[in-house]
């Protein structure tokens, strides 16, 4: 493993009863929020959760707050905001804290360079944030962010169990009520296997449903999770110089998980071929999920830096898709996906449940998501267009009335998935108000606003 060295960066005083911390999480799962002084910020609370939404190699003091790439301290005594962040996101990313210090104090520490700026034209953490995402997409050289029309996502009625006949109904039900869908968009459980991006027979015939969907005028869309590695997999069991040494990427589907090295001989011609595979069926729209796979810390075959071996990989599938495909990042390292996805999940998963397991803010449940997509409003526009996850507007959703206002309030991408059978009048008309195509390019939220650089250390 990784061994871990924080330098301290700056110490700087700040009002104790007024003073914010903003995090932001590793990936797109992961917590993120402005959090009080005096307040403690989440914590994972399960070994297998902290693999799949933190980075597992860096220790979790829970005496301080912890960011990814980007800190933001609003001191609260008047004293301009001041953001810690890395310069360039194309390389490593920095885990950086804050740790109190008495009380009156906190300490920043980065294990990785980073530097210190002030934004006294920012009134609040979100116009800082903005300011500093500003500043990165200064540094590169990236095309304009796309439109992306709305889509119907299959995830979150038909779980694991969706069928062909899933998809063509819903087609028929989306056609039949005239719902302003472009793209019907498969969620998990056409493929094989977890690593096996081949069809399975229980889902059905993945080529006529694609066929059936073009028909109707509309676009498919199919989500794959590509350097993410079942345990049981054919791929791990036949291929086991493919699988990322020391990473261990999680527990879910009822077995391991692990991670491909995408820098193993074959490995990335594997995935080319699934993503031709799928470009030939039709698909124009990949909703890539659990990319933080492809971001561990490892062994891997060629000794580069874990986030650069992802953008890499992105960029080969970007290559390989073509520029017209949408790609929707999920489960992804925040900051190294700059660049290489259309629209991003901010969140963690909707849920019909209010409330995530146990509390835990990086798990399912739609309070959790909510507050992740307001904390991550201002990369909106910037980064990518925003994903905060699907519109769930069936009666039975518990506080159906607050998702549709909050993602009504993001601007992101607009998404929904309930059977079409189960909405009443109500969801039906908000589906008919949220979900509208997407005519321009996304607009920026918040004001821009200028910084000053009044730290700048290297350290390390
Ligand atoms: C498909 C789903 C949906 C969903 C994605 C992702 O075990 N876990 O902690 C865990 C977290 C998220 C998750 C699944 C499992 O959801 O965000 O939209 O595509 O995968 O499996």
């Amino acid at each position: 493993m990784v061994s871990l060295h924080f330098d301290e960066i700056a110490d700087i005083e700040i009002d104790p009863d007024r003073a914010l911390v903003y995090e932001l999480g590793w990936q797109s799962w992961s917590p993120s929020g402005s959090y009080s002084f005096k307040s403690t910020s989440p914590r994972p609370l399960k070994k297998i959760w902290q693999a799949m939404a933190y980075r597992p190699e860096f220790v979790d003091p829970s005496n301080c707050f912890q960011s990814d790439g980007v800190l933001i301290v609003n001191p609260g005594d008047g004293r301009p905001i001041v953001s810690f962040g890395v310069a360039d996101i194309q390389g490593q990313i920095p885990h950086i804290l804050a740790t109190p210090k008495g009380n009156k104090h906190l300490v920043i520490s980065s294990n990785l360079p980073i530097e210190a700026r002030s934004w006294p034209s920012a009134v609040t953490i979100e116009d800082a944030l903005s300011g500093w995402a500003e500043l990165i997409l200064s540094k590169m050289e990236l095309q304009p962010l796309k439109a992306i029309a709305p889509a119907w996502c299959s995830w979150y009625c038909y779980w694991f169990n969706v069928t062909q006949n899933d998809i063509v109904g819903a087609l028929g039900d989306i056609t039949r009520a005239q719902l302003p869908i472009t793209t019907i968009q498969i969620d998990d459980g056409w493929q094989e296997a977890i690593g096996d991006w081949t069809i399975s027979k229980r889902f059905g015939d993945l080529k006529s449903t694609i066929a059936t969907i073009k028909e109707a005028g509309k676009e498919s869309g199919i989500w794959l999770a590509p350097f993410l590695v079942g345990a049981n997999s054919q791929l791990a069991e036949k291929n086991p110089s493919w699988i990322l040494g020391g990473a261990d990427a999680g527990f879910n589907w009822n077995q391991s998980l692990l991670a491909l090295d995408t820098t193993a001989n074959g490995a990335m011609d594997y995935l080319l071929e699934t993503f031709t595979m799928l470009k030939e069926l039709g698909v124009t729209y990949f909703k890539l999920d659990f990319l933080y796979a492809g971001a561990m810390e490892g062994n891997r075959n060629r000794d580069i830096p874990s986030e650069v071996a992802y953008r890499q990989a992105m960029a080969s599938i970007r290559e390989c898709v073509g520029d017209e495909a949408t790609i929707v990042g999920c489960g992804a390292p925040i900051l190294s996906s700059v660049g290489l996805v259309d629209a991003m999940r901010i969140s963690p998963d909707i849920s019909p449940l209010w409330d995530p397991p146990e509390q835990d803010l990086s798990q399912p449940g739609s309070r959790a998501a909510i507050l992740n997509s307001r904390a991550r409003r201002a990369l909106h526009g910037r980064f990518w267009v925003n994903d905060p996850d699907c519109l769930l507007l069936r009666p039975s959703i518990e506080n159906r009335e607050l998702i549709a206002d909050a993602v009504a309030s993001t601007n992101g991408l607009r998404t929904f998935s309930d059977p079409i059978s189960s909405l009443d009048e109500w969801a039906i008309a908000k589906v008919r108000e949220l979900i509208t195509p997407a005519e321009t390019a996304p607009a920026v939220p918040s004001p821009r606003v200028a910084s000053v650089q009044y730290i700048s250390q290297q350290v390390q």
